[in-house]
């Protein structure tokens, strides 16, 4: 057994027996009450799960085991001669619930480049679909096909003790992980550059081989997708693809199979779909003002209409956040250091100037800031990554860190089928009438 997968079977015991003490102990202590409305409205607010991997604030966005994103920013080790993060070290921050080595982020990254392998009838069921097929269609039809390689399923047909489970899982997560950018750029390379496929770099990291295998050299590029696939990774247990992972999860279906679901929850327009959106968004507006860069008030008159027309401003306003975003700070950042210039990252940074007031006056939205989908199109532009189609992929590689690592939780603390109670609106108006 690797030392990683010892560790983490140390601390999911651990963590075991603390949580069957709490649950002993405190098991009919209240959290909160629920009400009619939240019931109608998405259970919003409703502590209802465990994810022991992140936990959002409100206020003050997003924190990964107690560490917000500037200070995985600094804390985290770096690619040489890099200054963004490794993806490798938050998924062992993630899953160990403590800050890796140097030593820890090359192991993983040397395991996953072991395990990256796909197998022909993956590649075969993506070439099934037409090349007009959404990436993200093509994204969890290949994770589906890659089912077939499921440690656990095959494992369990066999019959194991209920003990093993975490340790199928924990393989499952480790093979997928490290399979998901080569079939995500290979679905990039079908869609938008004729086939030619780009084998892997066995010397390079995790985010650094899939920057390669999508046709970017720029070591700029690399560093964009490190700070990408960290800062994409993990929003808590509650967010539509986390939270359907874990569902689905709890039947006991397999990493791909659970995963799979996950991202068919990403690809929805309100969710991880909205960073294609805020491109889309920004790109007509400017071939309807003609190109360039538009003023202030020519953005105010075009979010405007957007709203009149009946939709939402994509890349705005968030569920649990009420302040702008940490991971779109983040961005921001990168592009100041990195592209301070570019004319699409000065337009999104106009927008943020313009868009909160105008929410703000509908007096309707909780949250006016901007979310992490508002900056990401502009960077991947920068640098020639212009197929915004496939941006919700990207994200779907990146969130393969943490809903994975919390289904190894998940295993680990052996929890329960997940069934909530429903009513119909007929039960509903009796129980307010007091019935
Ligand atoms: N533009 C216009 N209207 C908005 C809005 C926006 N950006 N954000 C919220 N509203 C509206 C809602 O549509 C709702 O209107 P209604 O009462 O007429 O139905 C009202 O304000 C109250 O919604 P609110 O409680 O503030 O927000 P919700 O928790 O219901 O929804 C999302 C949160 C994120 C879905 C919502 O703000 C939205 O649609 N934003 C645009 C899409 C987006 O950027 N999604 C990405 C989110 C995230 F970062 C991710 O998961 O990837």
């Amino acid at each position: 057994m690797g030392y990683i997968k010892e560790k983490f079977k140390v601390k999911a015991d651990d963590l075991n027996v603390e949580v069957k003490d709490l649950v002993k102990n405190h098991g009919t202590k209240k959290i909160e009450d629920v009400t009619v409305a939240q019931v109608y409205q998405g259970m919003r607010g409703i502590t209802g799960i465990v994810t022991e991997t992140s936990l959002l604030d409100a206020n003050e966005g997003i924190r990964f085991r107690g560490y917000s994103i500037p200070e995985l920013r600094e804390h985290l080790p770096k690619a040489p001669g890099g200054a963004e993060p490794l993806p490798e070290g938050l998924f062992y921050l993630m899953l160990i619930g403590e800050l890796p080595t140097e030593a820890d982020v090359q192991y993983l990254s040397a395991m996953w480049g072991r395990r990256s392998h796909v197998p022909n009838h993956v590649f075969d069921a993506i070439e099934a679909l037409p090349i007009s097929t959404h990436p993200m269609t093509m994204f969890t039809v290949g994770i589906m096909a890659l089912q077939t390689e499921s440690a656990f399923a095959k494992a369990y047909a066999e019959g194991i003790n209920k003990k093993d489970y975490w340790s199928y899982m924990y393989e499952d997560t480790m093979n997928l992980i490290a399979r998901l950018p080569r079939i995500a750029a290979y679905i990039y390379r079908r869609k938008y550059k004729g086939g030619q496929h780009i084998q892997p770099n066995g010397m390079l990291d995790w985010a650094g081989n899939f920057a390669h295998m999508l046709g970017y050299s720029d070591e700029g590029f690399k560093e964009l997708m490190r700070l990408y696939m960290v800062i994409h990774a993990d929003h808590e247990g509650g967010n539509v693809s986390a939270h359907t992972t874990h569902l689905v999860g709890s039947a006991l279906s397999d990493a791909y199979l659970s995963f799979a679901a996950g991202m068919n929850g990403l690809a929805g327009p309100l969710h991880g779909l909205a960073n294609q959106e805020v491109i889309k968004w920004i790109l007509s507006m400017r071939e309807e003002l003609g190109g360039g860069m538009p003023t202030k008030e020519q953005i105010e008159a075009y979010v405007r209409k957007t709203l009149s027309d009946g939709k939402v401003v994509p890349g705005y306003g968030h569920a649990v956040l009420r302040k702008t975003d940490p991971r779109f700070t983040a961005q921001m950042e990168f592009a100041k250091k990195h592209l301070p210039n570019d004319e699409l990252v000065k337009i999104v940074w106009t927008v943020y100037e313009t868009v909160p007031p105008i929410l703000q006056e509908l007096g309707k939205v909780k949250n006016p800031w901007p979310n992490v989908d508002a900056h990401s199109g502009a960077l991947l532009v920068h640098y020639g990554l212009v197929e915004y189609e496939f941006y919700t992929v990207l994200f779907g590689v990146s969130r393969a860190l943490g809903v994975l690592a919390s289904l190894c939780w998940d295993r680990g603390l052996g929890l329960s089928l997940e069934r909530p109670k429903s009513v119909t609106t007929e039960w509903m108006k009796q129980f307010v009438e007091g019935k």
